[in-house]
């Protein structure tokens, strides 16, 4: 069955890979599942079509035959369950990486996107110097805490899961504001992510879509 996934007609980022459509291809690509992305401009993810799929608007979704999924934990969790390699087989191991995956979309993502919106969305208030540095504190809380926990580890539970593609893909939205690179751990976690031949062309499939040019691999 045919697999469409939407993602933005024009990425923001210009095709750095960090719109969340770049997680669901990198998903797909570890357990070898082709598919098909519909774009979506700005306006089109506002009206009903869109809107059927995604009660926010946003990208990305997942089709499936009759399935229709929103929400990248969601999607990354279905495709993880219905194709080997990315959830261990034992049960406690199992849950353990999803345990990493709702922690990176709970617990580290959302200081994160409070950075990214300090910046962008709110750079230009007067207030916005005050606040950015608790924001900033907010996140290296996190990163510190995170940091701790993996130590000098590949990954952060054993094998590589899907627990570390959200989190890496997560960690990746940092990469603009140089904060990774005060946790050399953390940093090397990233750069192994982005190593991975499925990340590779994730990223290079977005990346053509962005800017019209196929890449080496395409
Ligand atoms: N929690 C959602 C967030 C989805 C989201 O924020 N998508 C962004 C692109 S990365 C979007 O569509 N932004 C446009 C908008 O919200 O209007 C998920 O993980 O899927």
């Amino acid at each position: 069955m045919t697999i469409t996934i939407t993602a933005f007609e024009r990425s923001p980022d210009g095709g750095m890979g960090l719109a969340r459509d770049t997680r669901v291809r990198w998903a797909l690509e570890e357990v070898g599942q082709p598919y098909e992305v519909r774009p979506v401009s700005f306006r089109a993810m506002k009206e009903p079509a869109h809107l059927a799929l995604h009660p926010f608007g946003q990208i990305p979704t997942y089709e499936e035959g009759d399935l229709a999924l929103f929400e990248t934990g969601a999607i990354v969790f279905h495709i993880a369950e219905r194709h080997a390699g990315l959830l261990p087989d034992a049960a406690n191991a199992r849950a353990r990486a999803m345990s990493w995956m709702f922690a990176a979309l709970n617990t580290v993502e959302p200081p994160i996107l409070e950075l990214v919106n300090a910046k962008i969305l709110e750079g230009d208030k007067p207030w916005s110097a005050e606040r950015l540095p608790l924001v900033q504190d907010r996140v290296r809380g996190r990163l510190n805490q995170l940091s701790a926990r993996l130590g000098n580890a590949e990954w952060l539970d054993g094998a590589f899961s899907a627990g570390d593609l959200i989190m890496v893909s997560v960690l990746l939205r940092l990469r603009p504001s140089g904060t990774l690179n005060e946790y050399s751990n953390l940093a090397a976690y990233v750069a192994r992510g982005e190593a991975r031949p499925a990340y590779k062309r994730a990223f290079d499939a977005q990346l053509a879509q962005n800017t019209g040019k196929p890449t080496a691999s395409q």
